[in-house]
């Protein structure tokens, strides 16, 4: 197998109550265990087999035969940076240098949360919410579906998934709860200071 499910980096349980071991064990278990198992059958036999999840990426991302490829990769690699950009006892307004990057990018961490959210909320459909880095500029953007940063030259530092999968069980339709609930008590800004290298 050219491609595994990479270990999570707590327990299925740690991020309870505000994230269950009934949601990580599907999301996890189930959606992105199936993302590496697709990828593995289509790249079987090619010569993407040897190539990194980043090189896949950004070799089909502009070649709408090859949909089920990046669609694949790219899912592999947002959930992976997904379950890091998460921890037990998270969140909150980040201290440090990060936290006065942000305050004055943003105009403040509150104006920070505010457009976080609606990005994150505000994405029709299934996507994800970010916050990335542009020519050394903080930006939230949100991606559509697979869609991921890198293939706008962006960097990724946050992510949040809101795909329905990522929070239907907690939270049902109320997605601006699970958005809130991942900035006041997931969010890993130690994660978000080692992505700005
Ligand atoms: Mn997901």
């Amino acid at each position: 197998m050219a491609f595994t499910l990479p270990p999570l980096p707590w327990a299925d349980n740690a991020l309870e109550p505000h994230y269950s071991a009934k949601t990580v064990g599907f999301h996890y278990g189930k959606h992105h265990k199936a993302y590496v198992d697709n990828l593995n059958r289509l790249v079987a036999g090619t010569d993407l087999e040897t190539k990194s999840l980043e090189q896949i990426i950004l070799a089909v991302a502009k070649d709408p035969g090859k949909a089920g490829l990046f669609n694949n990769a790219a899912q592999i690699w947002n959930h992976t940076f997904f379950w890091h950009c998460m921890k037990p006892g998270g969140g909150g307004r980040p201290a440090g240098a990060l936290g006065k990057k942000i305050e004055e990018a943003f105009g403040g961490y509150d104006k920070f949360v505010e457009q976080f959210k609606a990005a994150a909320v505000g994405r029709f459909g299934s996507g994800w919410g970010w916050l990335a880095l542009e020519n050394g500029v903080l930006k939230i953007v949100s991606t559509s579906n697979a869609d991921t940063p890198m293939t706008a030259g962006q960097k990724a530092l946050l992510t949040v998934d809101v795909w329905e999968h990522a929070y239907y069980l907690d939270y049902q339709n109320r997605r601006p709860d699970f958005v809130q609930a991942f900035l006041d008590h997931l969010v890993n800004w130690d994660f978000v200071t080692q992505n700005l290298g």
